[in-house]
């Protein structure tokens, strides 16, 4: 199988997010995850470990706002000129609500116009990591395109949190959304989120689309982060009324409770007839994920990848979270395992 894998993340290393409460902790996005999972993926004999191509911004922006883009490009040096005390990472403390859409000048208030949360922090690399994150998940959808039966993009960042014009949750180039877009322009699309967390920002990017059917299963977004968005009545907008489904799931939830959800979402699929299949892959439905409460065994997620895999589509996975570092390495071999 190719895996697209760039070294780019290693220097998006933010000190710290901030958690319920103001806490500041470690930041669990990091960089010991991808060697945690290279690790594993070079332990087989089926792995081909590629660098991605350069897409360039053009993929990137027929997904996400041109401005947008360029405050994730030249926030750093900004903010390296403010005369904030602490410039460790770019973090805001006041927050946009979009029914004020007001764009202020200052940087602290794009940062805040621009971001969801305390938890899409912004160093010196994070523009470049992302850019290498989304052109991994664009070298995934052309390698499937051209004839591989799946292919793996080993993204950091992660991407599913970010909208057309806002950073979240660890996230900020949606890699799963540029490449689905990017398939979209030849076919069919349909694109299945299982991490943990509802994908709000892939959600948002195709709500008003027919070309693309998005799926989501995530912990009940009644008490789980992203909170706005998953709930099962969002079904689309528009001419994409019927093409978004969220399959919010109570915490606790098991193997055979998680797969029978499964199950229904991929019955959805096979309805649509898409033609490529991006699957979003978050390992943080893995039970002793210390982000999740859900209880999905390693056996859990190999049989997930099984049932996927059954559908037959050419599939571009594409890393979202997970954040037991110990586990990542098996739960993504097991997972992966069942494409190859
Ligand atoms: C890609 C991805 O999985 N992003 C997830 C980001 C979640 N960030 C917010 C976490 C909410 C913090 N709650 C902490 C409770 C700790 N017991
Ligand atoms: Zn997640």
């Amino acid at each position: 199988m190719k895996i697209y894998y760039s070294e780019a993340h290693r220097k998006h290393e933010p000190p710290f997010e901030v958690f319920d409460g103001g806490l500041r902790v470690p930041y669990l996005e990091n960089p010991d995850r991808m060697d945690r999972i290279l690790h594993a993926l070079r332990g087989t004999d089926w792995v081909d470990i590629l660098e991605p191509t350069d897409f360039g911004l053009d993929p990137i922006h027929a997904v996400h706002d041109k401005e947008y883009v360029d405050f994730l490009a030249s926030s750093w040096t900004e903010w390296l000129a403010t005369d904030s005390q602490d410039k460790s990472t770019l973090l805001p403390s006041t927050f946009a609500l979009r029914r004020h859409p007001h764009k202020p000048a200052s940087l602290l208030g794009r940062a805040g116009y621009y971001m969801m949360d305390l938890s899409a922090c912004i160093v010196e690399g994070t523009y470049q990591a992302a850019l290498a994150s989304a052109n991994c998940a664009l070298s995934a959808a052309q390698a499937v395109a051209d004839g591989e039966h799946s292919a793996f993009a080993l993204c950091r960042p992660p991407g599913h949190h970010a909208g057309k014009d806002y950073a979240g949750g660890y996230c900020f180039i949606n890699n799963a959304a540029v490449a689905a877009n990017w398939l979209a322009a030849k076919d069919r699309v349909a694109l299945l989120d299982i991490d943990y967390h509802c994908c709000n920002g892939t959600q948002d990017i195709f709500y008003e689309r027919d070309d693309v059917l998005t799926i989501s299963i995530h912990a009940d977004p009644n008490f789980e982060y992203p909170h706005f968005a998953g709930y099962a009545d969002e079904r689309g907008k528009g001419k994409g009324f019927g093409f978004h489904h969220n399959f919010p799931l109570p915490a606790g939830t098991d193997d055979a409770t998680y797969l029978s959800t499964l199950d229904g979402a991929l019955e959805l699929i096979r309805e649509f007839k898409p033609v490529y299949l991006v699957l979003s892959a978050g390992m943080d439905i893995y039970a002793d994920d210390p982000l999740g409460k859900i209880k999905v065994t390693t056996d859990g997620i190999i049989e997930i990848g099984k049932r996927i895999s059954a559908l037959g589509l050419p599939t571009g996975v594409v890393m979202e979270g997970g954040y037991n570092n110990e586990a990542l390495g098996r739960n993504i071999t097991g997972l992966l395992g069942e494409f190859n």
